[in-house]
């Protein structure tokens, strides 16, 4: 029985009361973390900047995609909507404004794209009011994630995704086996996509597809993964590279590996092309992932390369070993030990942002630029496969450094 204050009004009036606490507060600390500033870490290897905070996570996600506001159909403000991770963003600049094309993962494993704006591109991600709606294919995707954007000279920005399906030929029972292929898509707002056909390939499942920014006599490039299974890899041995002549009728041609994984170093077991490479005066800037396994499970780190200008099929420096590996808590998350990066900005005045991923949970930014990655690239000793060569690599510089 309520209890009847001497006023006659029951304790039930003071309900609305708490629905607005809770909501100004699910409200005020959705606005914090947008406007906390960002920092640049004190630690640096001369090579990049990591910025200390995460630029976007599941709590940038914004509060009214996941809560009923209305007070009659959910009275004590449950959340109604999961979000689970907030990663593997393509990125780019649109306007004036950074952008990040960001795999949204929700509670129930199923991811999609949402656009994250920001004016400096290290804080103040918010994302839009809403998610990418993707148009599907005639065979619709079951989930979709890790966006490449390149805005390509043809005038469109495409985003090429990795669309996952059920595999048909799973035997009764398996209810794991899936296909990976290419999905593309193209905008010019990042607002409203028209999806095109997905990637034909016969080199198995793709994964880590990317269309490179400009022709090449007269064609699309892409950079491939061609893989033998969803996770393995198999025969599958590196990034490759292909033509297409229609981006409306996506078939591959000429795909040949460019890239390849190879023993006893950070791509042994698999590697994949991160964002569309960057335009230098001396060659074409990738950065890309390597994956090698451990007693621990799998470790992806990033490592850059460079090919030619005018033949974009050959690479001319490659670092050895990784050019950036998960650090502190970027080690833990859904999937730990993992750094994964399909996004970059290069501004004007030359300086980069990498947009990475860590552990398949959450964005961060690091800071570089031009000059710096590509004397990296040229002047980082290559990997020579064998540990004989690492140690006379550094008496090489001890002896240089004149020390005895
Ligand atoms: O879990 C790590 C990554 O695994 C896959 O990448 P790859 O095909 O190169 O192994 C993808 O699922 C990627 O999204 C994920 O971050």
């Amino acid at each position: 029985m309520k209890v009847q204050k001497k006023t006659g009004k029951s304790k039930k009036a003071k309900e609305p009361d708490k629905f607005s606490k809770r909501l100004k507060k699910i409200i005020h600390e959705y606005e914090s973390l947008i406007n906390k500033k960002n920092k640049r870490l004190k630690a640096y290897n001369g090579i990049y900047q990591r910025y200390k905070y995460p630029v976007v996570t599941s709590d940038h996600i914004p509060y009214f995609w996941k809560y009923d506001l209305n007070r009659d159909s959910n009275p004590v403000l449950m959340q109604r909507i999961g979000v689970n991770a907030a990663f593997n963003a393509g990125a780019m600049k649109f306007g004036d404004k950074y952008v990040l094309a960001v795999r949204v993962e929700g509670w129930d494993r199923k991811s999609f794209f949402a656009i994250a704006e920001s004016d400096n591109g290290i804080d103040g991600f918010r994302f839009r009011n809403r998610p990418i709606l993707m148009p599907e294919t005639a065979d619709p995707d079951i989930n979709i994630y890790d966006m490449r954007l390149s805005l390509h000279e043809d005038g469109w920005i495409y985003g090429v995704f990795c669309t996952e399906r059920k595999d048909t030929f799973a035997p009764p029972g398996d209810t794991s086996m899936a296909v990976a292929s290419a999905g593309i898509a193209r905008t010019r707002d990042l607002d409203q996509w028209e999806r095109l056909p997905d990637l034909i390939s016969t080199t198995g499942q793709q994964r880590n597809v990317v269309l490179h920014p400009e022709f090449v006599d007269g064609k699309y490039a892409l950079y491939t993964r061609p893989q033998d299974g969803f996770i393995d890899i198999g025969k599958g041995g590196g990034i490759g590279l292909g033509f297409v002549k229609d981006m409306a009728n996506p078939v591959v041609e000429d795909e040949k590996i460019i890239n390849e994984k190879a023993y006893h170093t950070v791509y042994e077991l698999k590697n994949g092309l991160g964002p569309a490479p960057i335009k230098t005066q001396e060659g074409w800037l990738h950065l890309a992932h390597g994956v090698r396994n451990t007693a621990a499970g799998l470790r992806y780190v990033l490592y850059l390369f460079m090919t030619y200008l005018d033949d974009i099929s050959k690479v001319i420096y490659q670092p050895g070993g990784y050019f950036m590996a998960p650090r502190g808590e970027e080690r833990i998350g859904d999937v730990s030990n993992v750094l994964f990066a399909n996004g970059w900005i290069r501004e004007e005045d030359g300086k980069i942002l990498i947009y990475y991923a860590s552990s398949d949970t959450r964005m961060h930014v690091a800071e570089s630029s031009i000059e710096r990655l590509v004397d990296y690239c040229k002047k980082t000793p290559p990997d020579d496969l064998r540990t004989g060569r690492s140690v006379e690599k550094i008496i090489s510089i001890i002896d240089r450094n004149g020390i005895k």
